[in-house]
């Protein structure tokens, strides 16, 4: 099976609608693709082939975009890099996914040592070579490739393909529905599901995109309340930033606003009465980067009603509880539909994601009688850090490489800036600082993994078989 190639056929089939706004600029869906084929022009005439496999290093603007449209084109598969990572984390990553070449902007430049780096700058300078746009992409091309960590406290390359980015727009648009004025504001990162699906949903829609560089509540609830954007996709704590501004400034949202689709982690309550009180709809989700964005969603019909659920599965999705056959009993959240990633790249490549046709999600939860999910615990051990995951075993094995720890341990303590945080604990055979390891660790893994306390302890909690018990560690806090 194939598809017409998204970028020609949306340009085809609605080149004058508005696909992409920042700042005071915009650019149409034919204007987009012109772009993108002379970008495909220029990385063709640097070496990049179809099929190459290449890294993204930049900052979520107009230019990403249009370099990331280039690569589409040409048919390369594209791994997101994460600016946020330190140099030592992108560089396991190029060497995992065996890029082929390192795209990157100028300003992160000293963030990557490889081989095959080309700069956007050496981009603007290439003159295109000619080429020929694919007309038609293979159902299973890989897209986007992006890292997750694990427990093991290596991240592994998850496969998006073009089968998985499809079916997520298009059971999007069956839950929400689409309209030819909808425009979704974008200030999550494109290197994130989060953030690439808005793209995919843009181009499958045919709808508009304001990007955003970085996220900025104040002007978010600008545009929610003026209703120049119609959805937005956020975590829990800009939902928090949004909200105290809308409040403050006690605005009114637009009645052209539709919704907000709030994912990534669990959204407090707390914050949905608000948001209600402000009169802004949100849509809480349950996704992942395995499932290309969105598995199940809450209808705002719904939100008072079943507060705290994630939704049920959208249309063309299932979902079911290992081992349980009564409603409200808890076990691991199993997923089925064409979302699921067919799998990992490099190390983990062996690594099966589905048995028996399920994604074993390792996420806790439990369906309600009427079949509304709930998750009540998070898959082993991760700390959700205002949206972004952190895996307590990466940070250990940054601490237990000092010479002077003999033990580390690593947990999620609360955070009102930041809903969870990790909080090391650590055994020393030898004399250290605690703002000693923490520079230590800063240097190795980006700072949202740095954890925001290190404690010294005689010893850790462990079973009978010598395993750290971190769950006993929160209790230590
Ligand atoms: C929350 C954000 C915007 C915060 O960034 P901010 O305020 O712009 O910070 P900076 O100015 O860049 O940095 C200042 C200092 O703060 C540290 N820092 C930044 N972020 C964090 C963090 N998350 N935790 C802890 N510290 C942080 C910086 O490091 C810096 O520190 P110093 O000075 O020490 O260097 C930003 O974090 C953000 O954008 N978060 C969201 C990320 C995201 O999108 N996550 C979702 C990933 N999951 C998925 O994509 C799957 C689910 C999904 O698809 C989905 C999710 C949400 C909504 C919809 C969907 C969907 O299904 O479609
Ligand atoms: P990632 O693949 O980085 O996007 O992380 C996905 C993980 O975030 C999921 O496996 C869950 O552990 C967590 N998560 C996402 N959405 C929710 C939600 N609505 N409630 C609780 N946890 C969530
Ligand atoms: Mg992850
Ligand atoms: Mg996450």
């Amino acid at each position: 099976m194939t598809y017409p190639n998204w970028l020609s056929q949306r340009s085809y089939l609605s080149g004058d609608r508005m696909a992409l706004s920042f700042e005071e600029r915009q650019w149409t869906f034919s204007e987009i693709n012109d772009l993108a084929l002379v970008y495909a022009g220029k990385l063709s005439a640097l070496g990049v082939k179809a099929d190459s496999r290449v890294a993204i290093l930049a900052k979520s603007n107009p230019d990403f975009v249009f370099v990331m449209y280039g690569c589409l084109h040409l048919g390369c598969e594209m791994v997101m890099l994460n600016e946020r990572l330190a140099k030592a984390e992108l560089a396991y990553q190029i060497e995992d996914a065996q890029v082929n070449y390192v795209l990157v902007v100028d300003v992160l430049k000293e963030k990557i040592d490889a081989a095959n780096v080309i700069l956007f700058s050496q981009l603007d300078e290439t003159e295109p070579a000619a080429f020929e746009p694919q007309k038609q992409w293979q159902q299973d091309r890989t897209i986007s490739i992006m890292y997750t960590s694990g427990t093991t406290g290596n991240p592994k390359g998850v496969r998006q393909t073009a089968e998985n980015h499809f079916s997520s727009a298009v059971s999007s648009a069956l839950n929400i529905g689409i309209a030819p004025e909808d425009v979704w504001l974008c200030s999550v990162p494109l290197f994130h599901i989060s953030g690439f699906s808005i793209l995919m949903r843009s181009l499958i829609y045919g709808m508009g995109v304001r990007l955003y560089e970085k996220f900025d509540a104040q002007r978010s609830a600008e545009e929610i309340c003026n209703g120049t954007v119609t959805y937005m996709s956020m975590v829990g704590v800009m939902l928090e930033r949004i909200l105290a501004n809308v409040e403050e400034a006690a605005m009114p949202a637009s009645p052209r606003f539709k919704a907000i689709l709030a994912g990534g982690g669990p959204i407090p309550v707390a914050y949905i009465n608000r948001a209600e009180k402000c009169g802004i709809p949100v849509l809480q989700t349950y996704g992942m980067t395995e499932t290309s964005s969105q598995t199940t969603t809450l209808q705002s019909a719904d939100a008072e009603r079943k507060i705290g659920s994630s939704g049920k599965p959208l249309f063309l999705y299932q979902v079911k509880i290992d081992g349980t056959e009564e409603p409200g009993e808890k076990g691991e959240i199993l997923i089925h539909g064409p979302q699921v990633t067919p799998g990992y790249i490099g190390k983990f490549a062996e690594r099966k994601v589905q048995e028996d046709g399920w994604l074993h999600t390792g996420d806790i939860g439990y369906l309600d009688n009427e079949g509304f999910l709930f998750v009540v615990d998070r898959r082993s051990d991760l700390i959700v850090s205002g949206g972004e995951n952190v895996y307590p075993a990466e940070i250990e094995k940054v601490l237990l490489a000092h010479p002077a720890v003999r033990e580390a341990g690593v947990c999620g303590g609360p955070s009102d800036k930041w809903g969870e945080v990790p909080v090391a604990f650590v055994v020393l055979n030898k004399e250290a600082t605690a703002d000693e390891l923490l520079v230590y660790c800063r240097e190795q893994i980006a700072s949202y993994k740095v954890p925001k306390q290190l404690l010294f302890v005689e010893e850790l909690p462990r079973n009978a078989s010598n395993k750290l018990l971190r769950r006993e560690l929160r209790t230590w806090l």
